[in-house]
């Protein structure tokens, strides 16, 4: 396997538990990033106990993508009915300059297997957020939601309507229980939605399921889709049998996303180092944040449930990557 395709920080982790800080003192991993007026962003799930595993979102913001600066505070703790359970996961996009995140839900507590969902917000400051409700369909168990930078018409939209304004919103999601002859899909995997507003998509195309050994068990978006010169980059995490995490890559068309380029059939991160190996859930690199830095692809993964982590790799030699896995594949 190539496992060695990105390069990891040699100062990772880059975000550790704050012991100082109740609310982030056991776990602070799965970081959202978006770069943004001359800054980098990060959200991050934190956990400040184990009885009830109730998950809480923190802020950090950094100038060079490596040393971030937190807040003291939380920046999103549950509110809303919906989000009593905890809020995880948060994936952080920007759409006609405006900052919206999407993030998880439960239906229960974590011990009790609860089903998810994904809810949106927005904020201006990184301070305020103003919730916009519930995302996903109900009872889809619905979670590795992001939300595409840019309105575009993929082209199943071009039938139905011709003329006008026909850009979609655009979204990635794993609705968990579309499986089974219906769907055409055994296992969870990962789906393109197209909506006229951003807190409802009707239009849902099947766009990656697993394939690999290292996919076995199910595959989720990781970051929100990076727009490059090839197509739509998509960073994704697989699960296989034995419960490990690892990451792969995807190019999607950039006129008509529902069109994969390539994708990589080995994973190109895979845990190897003890930050990955050991933690509250061992195992694990999971990419939720990426963003793109005089020609680097930094890539942010959450290893081992417990800590916020950075590996890099030169763009172009990614994009070139995924597109000659694609010709091995023919
Ligand atoms: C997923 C999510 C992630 C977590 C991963 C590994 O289902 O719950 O938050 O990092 O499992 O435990």
């Amino acid at each position: 396997m190539n496992t060695n395709l990105l390069e990891r920080n040699k100062n990772n982790p880059i975000l550790i538990p704050d012991k100082s800080n109740w609310w982030e003192s056991k776990a602070a991993f799965n970081c959202a990033i978006l770069c943004y007026d001359n800054r980098i962003h990060m959200l991050y799930r934190a956990i400040g106990e184990y009885e009830k595993y109730i998950s809480r979102i923190g802020y950090a913001s950094s100038t060079d993508g490596i040393s971030f600066d937190r807040s003291k505070d939380a920046a999103m703790a549950p509110e809303e009915e919906y989000e009593k359970y905890g809020i995880e996961d948060p994936r952080l996009v920007e759409i006609d300059r405006q900052i919206f995140l999407s993030y998880v839900i439960l239906s229960d507590y974590v011990s009790e297997g609860p089903t998810a969902s994904t809810a949106l917000a927005t904020t201006t400051d990184f301070k305020n957020y103003t919730r916009l409700g519930i995302i996903t369909s109900k009872g889809s168990d619905n979670k590795d939601v992001v939300l595409f930078p840019e309105k575009t018409n993929p082209k199943l939209s071009n039938a139905e309507e011709k003329g006008g304004n026909t850009n979609k919103y655009l979204f990635l999601h794993r609705p968990a229980s579309w499986i089974g002859s219906k769907f055409g899909v055994d296992r969870p995997s990962i789906w393109l939605g197209e909506g006229n507003s951003l807190t409802k998509f009707e239009k849902h195309t099947l766009l990656l399921k697993p394939e690999q050994e290292w996919e076995a068990l199910k595959i989720g978006a990781g970051p929100p889709p990076v727009k490059t010169k090839d197509g739509w980059l998509l960073i994704y995490h697989g699960k296989d049998t034995q419960a490990v995490y690892r990451a792969g890559a995807a190019l999607l068309d950039l006129k008509d996303p529902t069109k994969v380029l390539g994708r990589t059939k080995r994973p190109i991160l895979e845990p190897l180092e003890p930050y990955e190996k050991n933690g509250d859930v061992s195992n694990v690199v999971f990419p939720t944040g990426a963003c793109t830095i005089d020609g680097t692809l930094f890539v942010y993964y959450g290893a081992a449930d417990k800590v916020c982590c950075l590996a890099t790799i030169d763009l172009e030699t990614l994009l070139d990557y995924i597109l000659d896995e694609k010709h091995v594949n023919c």
